[in-house]
C-alpha cells in the first residue's frame, strides 16, 4: 500500500510537501483534510498536531514537512532539488520557517498584534526578501541556475506575504523576486498540486497523487 499523505490545500508546509512528493513520483494516498476538524486518525499517529503528515507504513510517521520532502527527494531526485548545498540550503529554510514567518504571521495578522502598524510587520520581513533578492541576482534560482529544496521549500511562503497587499508587493524593490515567483507560482508542478479536493471526512477516499 502506498503512504497516506495528510494534506491541507492551503497550508503552505503542505503545499512543499505535495511539491515533492509531485517531482520524486512516490505514489501516496492523499487525505485532504481542514484544520478545524482533523481526523481521529491523523491525531492518533501525529504528536504534533500539525499539517502535512506523512504515514510512511506501520512504524514510520513524518510529522515535519521538510522530513516529508527530504524523505521523497531520497527516494527519486529527478531534477536535482538537492546538491552540494543542502546544509546551506537548511540554513535558509530554517531562516524562513522562524524568523520569515513569525514576520509575516504578524503582517498578515496585523490587526491581532497592534503594539505595532502593519508596515512595521512588512519591514521587519524585508530583510528575508533582501536575501532571496541578492541571492537571485547571483543566479536565476535560489541556490542555482535550476530549482532546487530551497527555492520549493520557501515559495509558499513568499506567495503568501505577496498576497497580503498585491499592490505594494508589485511595486516594491524585489523584481527578481517577484520573477521567481511568477514562474514558480505558474509551474505546471504547482498549479497540479494545487488541485481541489473534497475532504476525507467527506469523501471516505483516498486520493491517488500525484
Ligand atoms: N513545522 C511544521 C509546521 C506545520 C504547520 O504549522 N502547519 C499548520 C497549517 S499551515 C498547522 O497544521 N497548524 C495547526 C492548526 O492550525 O491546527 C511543518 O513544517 O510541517
Amino acid at each position: 500500500m502506498s503512504p497516506i499523505l495528510y494534506s491541507f490545500r492551503r497550508c503552505p508546509y503542505a503545499m512543499r510537501a505535495r511539491l515533492a512528493i509531485a517531482i520524486s513520483g512516490q505514489e501516496v494516498r492523499l487525505r485532504e483534510i481542514v484544520l478545524k476538524h482533523k481526523p481521529a486518525e491523523l491525531l492518533a499517529i501525529s504528536p504534533n498536531k500539525t499539517i502535512p503528515v506523512l504515514q510512511i507504513n506501520e512504524q514510520a510517521v513524518l510529522d515535519e514537512s521538510l522530513e516529508i520532502m527530504v524523505w521523497a527527494l531520497s527516494q527519486h531526485d529527478p531534477k536535482q532539488w538537492i546538491n552540494d548545498s543542502l546544509q546551506e540550503m537548511l540554513l535558509l529554510i530554517d531562516n524562513n520557517d522562524y524568523e520569515f514567518k513569525s514576520w509575516l504571521d504578524k503582517y498578515k495578522y496585523a490587526d491581532r498584534f497592534p503594539e505595532y502598524e502593519q508596515a512595521y510587520y512588512r519591514d521587519q520581513a524585508e530583510d528575508f526578501l533582501m536575501e532571496l533578492e541578492s541571492r537571485l541576482h547571483k543566479q536565476t534560482y535560489l541556490f542555482a541556475d535550476h530549482i532546487t529544496l530551497a527555492d520549493m521549500a520557501i515559495f509558499p511562503f513568499i506567495r503568501q506575504f505577496a498576497s497580503v497587499d498585491k499592490a505594494w508587493f508589485e511595486q516594491s524593490p524585489y523584481l527578481r523576486v517577484q520573477q521567481w515567483l511568477m514562474e514558480l507560482v505558474n509551474d505546471e508542478l504547482f498549479i497540479n498540486c494545487m488541485k481541489k479536493y473534497p475532504t476525507w471526512l467527506e469523501s471516505g477516499e483516498d486520493i491517488l497523487f500525484p
